[in-house]
Order: C-alpha cells, then structure tokens, then sequence
C-alpha cells in the first residue's frame, strides 16, 4: 500500500499519466515535446512559474550562458530557421525568451502544470507505477518518473553564526527576484567567485556605491568575447547551423570544437604561446576545452596553461595584493579542474576605487550581524550580502525529492551512502522505469545543454516504446552493470587532474557528501556510443518485467 505521508484535498484526483516529466530547463521541455509526438500521455511539472529551468531562476544582474549561440538551442528547424539570436553569448532575459518561443512553437503550455514542486516519489510494486506528489497537493500516477530536475536545483546557503540577524537584503543569486532591485550606489557584498560570483560582481560593480567580493578560491576565468548581432545578422548562416548540429554529438563536450589533437609539449615554446594567444583571443571555452590534449590530464602541462593564463590576467590587475590573491603566482589548483568561468571585465573591477576583495582563508567570517559581515579583521556594512555560494549541484536536485523503489529504498540514503551510483548516468538500480536527462554521471557539466537533452532524451523516448511495443510493464538498470558504469565514470575521471581539484564536479563543498565524479568526462562520443550499443544489445545492463 501506499502512504502518501498527508491526506489528498477531496477536489484533487490522482491524474494518470504514462509519464510525468519535472523540470522546464533544456531537458524536461524537449522530453516534454518527444514523447507527446511519440504518443504518451505525459505531463511536465515545475516549482518555478515559468520556462527556462536554471534561467527562470538565475536573473541576477550580468547572468548569462557561458555557451555560445546558435548552438545553445534545441535541433529542430523549426524552431532555429525562426530565431534570431542578439548576442553571442545571450544574457538571462533572451533565454526566457526563447524559452517562450519554444513553449509557443512546441505548444507546451497546456501540459505543463507551474508552481508545482514535486515533493515525493514511490514505485508502486504491485501496480508498476509512481505515485508522486506535490507540495500542492497535485498526485500523479504514472507509469514512467523522469526527473529531470537539472544540475542546479538546489541551493547552498553557508550557515555562519548570526545569519538571520541581518537587518538589510540577503539574497541567494539562483532566488533573484523577478523585480529588479535597486542597486545603485548601496554598499554590496558578493560571496562567492564561481561562474555565478564572477558575472554578478562584474555587473554589480557597473552601478554599486561599494562593492567588496569575499573570495575563499581564486576563478581562473576566461575572457568571453561577447559579440551583439544587430537585426537581420547572423553569427553563422542558417546552412552551417544546420551542419553543426548534425556535428553536436561528434564533438568531446556536445560543442563544434574539440581539443586541440596534440599535446602541450608536442610543439616548441614559441608554438605553444602563438596557439595560447590565438585561443586566448578567441574567448569562449576554446582556451579551456579546444586547447591542448593532455591539459586536464598533465599536472606539468597543466601548469604551461596556468602560467600563460596567470600572466594575461595579473597584466589586467594594478594593486600587487589583489593581483596575488586573483591570480597567484604558486598555481592553486590545475587549471579547468574547477568551472572555467567567462567574464567581460571581472579582473579589470578590481582596479575601481569602489571594488575590494576579502580573501576568506585569511581573515574568515565570522559572523553576519544586523548590518553586515563581520570577519577576522573587522565588520563592514552592507545594504545588500548576495550568495553567490552555489549549489548541492547535480545530486541535490534528485536527492531534495523523497524518491522511493524497490523495497521502499531511499534514492537519498543511496546516494549518500555511496556518492551517485548511476547505470549509464541515465538510470539507478532499485528505481524502475525511472530515467534522468543531466544526473549524475553523464557528461553534464561537460555537454553542451541542448546537445545532451536530445541525446537522452530520444533514448528514453525509445526505451519506452521498445516497452510499449514489447507489452513489457517496467525496466531497471542491475546492479552489476551499474557498478561497472561507476567504475568507468571513475576510472576516467582519476586519469585527469579533476579530483585534485577542490570543486562541484567532485561533490566537493556539502558536508557529508560522498567525493565522487559527479560527471562522466569521457566525451559525448563515447557516451553516445554506450547508449547507443547499451540499446542495440536488447538494452544490456537492465532487467525487464
Ligand atoms: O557556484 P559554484 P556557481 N564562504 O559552486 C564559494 C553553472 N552556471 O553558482 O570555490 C565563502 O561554482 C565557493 O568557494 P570554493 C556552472 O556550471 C552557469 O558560481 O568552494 N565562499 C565558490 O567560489 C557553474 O559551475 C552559468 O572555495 C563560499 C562559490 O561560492 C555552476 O552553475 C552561470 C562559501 C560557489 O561557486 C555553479 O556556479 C552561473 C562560503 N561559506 C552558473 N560557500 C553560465 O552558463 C561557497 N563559497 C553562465
């Protein structure tokens, strides 16, 4: 039997569906689309109030995709023969509105149920079926649990002493509210200096009275090289989108460029510095991930990216002190083993007379008082503290839902058990007929959004309909094949310098969470392929009932 764990709202019927969808990012709304055309009764559900998953929420000043356009876009001619893209790198308000777009094209809206935040999951043994529920009260069975909730979902809050005693404005960057506030000329404090941390401060610096960003780890950012398009212009013509994405897949992170086919000390000095430089220019991720082979692989080539990086980035910098904490002479940690963050001016802020930085390893806060931020050396004042101290990325969207299988096993005592333990990074042992767009072990964070979105979510359109045609009630991935996955998804990952780096992609940063890749970092080629020959083989690695 099932416990719902509350009394349903007589006026609420169970809604059943053959499959519930959480999530309006990239993945949930092309699942969304794939499986109406396939047939299914399918609904999408989202907490937030609109389209965009991360880009509903994430508005503060200066957000923006640090994938380039056209190719941060859904495939389907439709949609991109009839967009025109402003900017190479869009900022938040032009991926809303492309998600609008996408919503009216694909005719979303009336299977999407807004302001719905899914609050448990259970596998219903004797009927294969989920039962999910909503904090609203919503229920749905269905027979297919596809949470494809995103990587960023779930908040980190630091829990220093005195938090709630603050008597100005605290806001995290991923609940930026939707009205703009006014910052012009407070007194602003950005915690953190992550992708998020470097794009607000840039923008906060613009308008802000003082600014002082609390820094506990340097970003080795990269310039972006945003690039406006006016009307009618193209950054490539219509015939090379559509090359690119019959290309998406063949290229190692779901982009159209790829390393670089050589290694850091396959060329002499002056080779390597003209292709850093030209890379450099180029902006984007090509400096990070079109660069040399061996850079994420090579602790001694590694640090030739360092090195060239460091000096480009100190020469932007005038006071010695910042110039050293930003950018150290001794290289922190291997460069792009955390997220490469693009900025547009966040090094050259800190010449302002209105910027400051506050190493946190040095003079540690201590305390949030009524009017601001009391650390080792003193208190300031601020009128506004923004976090932007990140997330429980990639598990914690899955594991902040009561989610249930067999036997009433807790996805969230399994993950923090073992770290993710995933089959394909698309399905877990002990969880039937339930599969995920952007969890933990697929490449994630190193695919490009769209690309992965398709990519996963044809598979899963396909795995239910070999189902559907074969009469076959559930699927779930076993646990050998699952503990071969992980092995891999590990084994890859200790080959590159990634776990020596303090970050996200290793789980890093929530206490208690198990260390583990968080993503599979063999390249979307060969992820395809293992998707691919995983479903040629009668879908080896799961059991069917
Ligand atoms: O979060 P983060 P984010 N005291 O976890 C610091 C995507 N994204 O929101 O590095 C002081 O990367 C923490 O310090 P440390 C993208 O994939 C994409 O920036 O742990 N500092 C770090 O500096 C990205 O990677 C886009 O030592 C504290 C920062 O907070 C992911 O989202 C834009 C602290 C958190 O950095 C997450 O990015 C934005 C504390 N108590 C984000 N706690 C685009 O595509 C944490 N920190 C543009």
């Amino acid at each position: 039997s099932i416990t719902l764990g509350f009394q349903p709202a007589d006026s609420i019927d169970v809604e059943e569906l053959d499959a519930l969808v959480i999530g309006s990012g990239f993945g949930g709304v092309y699942q969304l689309k794939k499986l109406r055309e396939e047939g299914y009764k399918v609904k999408l559900v989202e907490s937030g109030t609109g389209y965009g998953g991360i880009w509903h929420w994430s508005r503060y000043p200066g957000a923006r995709v640090d994938s380039h356009a056209p190719h941060y876009q859904f495939s389907d001619p439709e949609l991109w023969q009839n967009w025109h893209w402003k900017q190479r790198f869009p900022d938040h308000n032009e991926l809303r509105a492309y998600f609008e777009f996408v919503a009216d094209k694909w005719d979303l809206r009336k299977d999407t149920y807004f302001d719905t935040h899914i609050t448990a999951a259970k596998w219903d043994e004797a009927e294969y079926k989920w039962i999910i529920t909503a904090s609203n009260g919503r229920i749905f069975k269905a027979t297919y649990f596809l949470p494809h909730c995103g990587l960023a979902a779930s908040r980190v809050f630091p829990n220093w002493k005195g938090i709630g005693s603050y008597k100005g404005m605290m806001v995290h960057s991923s609940y930026w509210p939707h009205e703009q506030p006014d910052l012009k000329g407070k007194k602003i404090a950005v915690v953190g200096t992550g992708s998020t941390g470097v794009q607000l401060s840039d923008a906060v610096s613009k308008v802000a009275g003082e600014l002082v960003v609390f820094q506990r780890t340097p970003a080795m950012a990269l310039h972006m090289r945003q690039v406006n398009y006016d009307d009618g212009e193209e950054p490539i013509t219509k015939a090379e989108v559509e090359k690119c994405f019959k290309g998406r897949a063949d290229g190692h992170f779901g982009f159209d460029f790829n390393f670089l086919g050589k290694a850091v000390f396959d060329v002499d000095e002056a080779e390597r510095l003209a292709t850093y430089e030209a890379l450099w220019k180029e902006g984007d991720f090509k400096y990070w991930l079109g660069s040399y082979t061996d850079t994420l692989f090579s602790m001694e080539s590694n640090h030739e990216a360092y090195k060239f990086w460091r000096e480009k980035t100190r020469a932007r910098i005038r006071d010695p002190r910042i110039q050293e904490l930003l950018a150290p002479e001794k290289q922190p940690y291997p460069f792009g083993c955390k997220r490469v963050p693009l900025e547009t001016g966040y090094f050259d802020m800190f010449n302002k007379p209105n910027v400051d930085l506050v190493d946190v390893n040095h003079t540690p806060i201590v305390e949030v008082t009524e009017k601001g931020i009391r650390t080792t050396e003193k208190e300031f004042e601020f009128d506004i503290i923004i976090l932007a101290t990140g997330f429980d990325a990639v598990t914690g969207s899955l594991t902040s839902i009561d989610i249930r299988g067999i036997g009433d096993l807790s996805l969230k005592e399994k993950f923090q058990e073992h770290g993710p333990t995933t089959y394909c990074g698309i399905a877990t042992a002990g969880f039937p007929n339930m599969f995920f767009i952007n969890g933990p072990q697929a490449p994630n964070a190193f695919c490009n959004g769209p690309t992965c979105a398709e990519l996963q979510g044809d598979w899963i359109a396909d795995v239910m309909n070999r189902l559907r045609d074969a009469g076959v009630s559930s699927i779930v991935a076993d646990e050998e094949s699952e503990k071969e996955w992980v092995e891999h998804v590990e084994s890859v990952a200790y080959s590159s310098l990634l776990p020596k780096a303090k970050s996200w992609y290793m789980g890093d940063g929530i206490p208690g969470k198990p260390r583990r890749s968080q993503m599979y970092l063999g390249g979307v080629p060969n992820y395809y392929t293992k998707l691919r020959s995983c479903a040629s083989e009668g879908y080896k690695g799961f059991h069917f009932q």
